[in-house]
C-alpha cells in the first residue's frame, strides 16, 4: 500500500507505541519474574514443598493434619469474605474491604502468635480478627455501623481494627514497650499496607522500636495496591528493605504462602519474644478484589494482572499439597465446606440482628470526662434530628435522637 506522508507519519508513531507498550509490558513482567524470585517460599504454586534453610526448622513440627487446619481456615476466612461482600450489597453493612487473594498472609501470621500476644490491625484485617476468637456477633458490629469498636480488645487481645493509615504501628509500638517495662514475654503484632509503609507514622514507629528494641513485629501485606496507587509509584526499591535502614532485621516471603509465612512470623516473633528486638515482614501477595465494596478497579487496573496472579492462589497451592500427601480427601472437603458454611451463617444471622443504636450513643466514650462542648453538639444534634420525627401521642417528638 503506498502510503501518504501522513499516514506513513502515523503508521511510524503507531509503530513507536505499540514498541513503547510492549516495553513496558516486558518490564512489568520482568519486575513481577524479579520480585517472584526474591521471595522466601516453602510451598510451590503446585504444591511442591521446597526447602529453605532459614524457615524449615519453624514448620518442622507441622504434618498434614497442621497443614489441613491452615487450609480449613484460609478456607472459611474465604468465605467470610464472600459473605461480607454479600451483606453489604444487600444493605446489611456499610462497606466491606475483600481480603481476597490475601488469607495465606492473615492467617500464617496469626497462627504464629500466642494467646497473650496483641494484635494491632486495619480494615483488611477481618481475617485476622476471625482467627484471633472475635465472636460471630462482633465481627461486623462496626462494618455495621453500631459501635466504634467491635468487639473488647482485652478478651481476644486485638485493638480494633485501624482505619488511620498506619496509626496502628505506633500503638504496636507504645504496647511493645508496655511488654517490655513490664518485663513479660509477650509480643505486638501489626499490621500494614504497602502504602501504609509511606506514612510517617509507620517511620516513627519503627525508629522508636529500634532505638528501644520493642518487641514488636511490623508484618508488611503487600498487596501491590493503596487503593489505585501501584506500589512501584512509591517502593522503587522493595518495602522490606527500607527496615534494615532503622536497624531492624527483614524479610521477604511469599505471602501466598501460608507455610512460609507462619514460619518467618514464628522466626520473627521468637525473636521479639527472647529479647532480639523488633522485625519487618514483607509479605508478598495481591488484593484480588477492590479496595472496598466501594471501589472499581478495573477503572484502573489491568484485568492482565489477575490472570497472573490467579495460579498463584494461596488455598490452590495447599490443596495440591495436601493432595500430594494424601490429606485431601472427599471427607475433607466436605468437613471444609461445613466449616465455612457454618461460619458464614453464623456471622451472617448476627449481623443482621446488630440493632442501631440511638443517635445519643454517637456522643458517649469520646471523652472520659463529658464536658460543656460536647452537651452542647450532643443537644444541637437530637434538635436537628427532632424535626424528622413524626409526633408521639402526647404530640411531642420523641428525644431519644431518632432510636431504631
Ligand atoms: C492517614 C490516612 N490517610 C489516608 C487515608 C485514606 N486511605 C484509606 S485506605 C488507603 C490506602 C491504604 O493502602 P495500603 O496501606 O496499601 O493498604 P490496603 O488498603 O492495600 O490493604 C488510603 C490512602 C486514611 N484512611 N488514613
Amino acid at each position: 500500500m503506498i502510503q501518504t506522508p501522513l499516514s506513513a507519519e502515523r503508521a511510524d508513531q503507531d509503530a513507536a507505541s505499540r514498541t513503547a507498550v510492549g516495553a513496558v509490558a516486558d518490564a512489568a513482567t520482568q519486575a513481577d519474574a524479579d520480585e517472584q524470585a526474591s521471595l522466601a517460599r516453602l510451598v510451590s504454586t503446585s504444591g511442591e514443598r521446597l526447602p529453605n534453610a532459614e524457615l524449615d526448622p519453624w514448620v518442622a513440627e507441622l504434618d498434614a493434619a497442621a497443614i489441613a487446619e491452615l487450609y480449613q481456615d484460609m478456607a472459611v476466612i474465604r468465605r467470610l469474605d464472600a459473605e461480607g461482600t454479600a451483606l453489604q450489597r444487600q444493605g446489611e453493612i456499610g462497606l466491606w474491604p475483600p481480603l481476597l487473594g490475601q488469607e495465606a498472609s492473615q492467617i500464617g501470621s496469626a497462627r504464629a502468635l500466642r494467646g497473650d500476644d496483641f494484635v494491632f490491625a486495619t480494615y483488611r484485617d477481618m481475617g485476622v480478627a476471625w482467627a484471633r476468637g472475635v465472636r460471630p456477633s462482633d465481627l461486623n458490629r462496626v462494618w455495621r455501623g453500631a459501635t466504634a469498636s467491635g468487639w473488647n480488645p482485652y478478651e481476644v487481645n486485638m485493638a480494633p481494627l485501624q482505619v488511620i493509615i498506619g496509626a496502628q504501628t505506633l500503638h504496636a509500638t507504645g504496647y511493645a514497650l508496655g511488654i517490655q517495662n513490664d518485663g513479660a514475654d509477650a509480643v505486638a503484632l501489626t499490621y500494614l499496607g504497602d502504602g501504609a509503609s509511606s506514612q510517617g507514622d509507620v517511620n516513627e514507629a519503627l525508629i522508636f522500636a529500634a532505638s528501644y528494641q520493642a518487641p514488636v513485629v511490623f508484618f508488611c501485606q503487600n498487596n501491590h495496591w493503596a487503593i489505585s496507587e501501584p506500589v512501584g509509584l512509591q517502593a522503587h526499591r522493595p518495602i522490606a528493605d527500607r527496615a534494615p535502614g532503622f536497624g531492624i532485621p527483614s524479610m521477604r516471603v511469599d505471602g501466598n504462602d501460608v507455610l512460609a509465612v507462619l514460619a518467618a512470623t514464628r522466626l520473627a516473633v521468637e525473636r521479639a519474644r527472647t529479647g532480639g528486638g523488633p522485625s519487618f515482614i514483607e509479605a508478598v501477595t495481591y488484593r484480588m478484589g477492590p479496595h472496598t465494596t466501594a471501589d472499581d478497579p478495573r477503572k484502573y487496573r489491568d484485568p492482565a494482572d489477575l490472570e497472573i496472579w490467579a495460579p498463584r492462589d494461596p488455598l490452590a497451592r495447599i490443596e495440591a499439597l495436601l493432595r500430594g500427601l494424601g490429606a485431601f480427601t472427599r471427607e475433607f472437603e466436605q468437613q471444609v465446606a461445613d466449616a465455612a458454611d457454618t461460619a458464614a451463617a453464623a456471622v451472617r444471622a448476627e449481623t443482621i440482628a446488630i440493632a442501631q443504636p440511638a443517635a445519643h450513643e454517637l456522643f458517649e466514650h469520646i471523652y472520659a470526662e463529658p464536658h460543656s462542648g460536647l452537651a452542647r453538639q450532643r443537644a444541637e444534634y437530637l434538635r436537628y434530628l427532632a424535626q424528622f420525627e413524626e409526633p408521639t401521642e402526647s404530640g411531642q417528638p420523641s428525644t431519644d435522637g431518632g432510636a431504631r
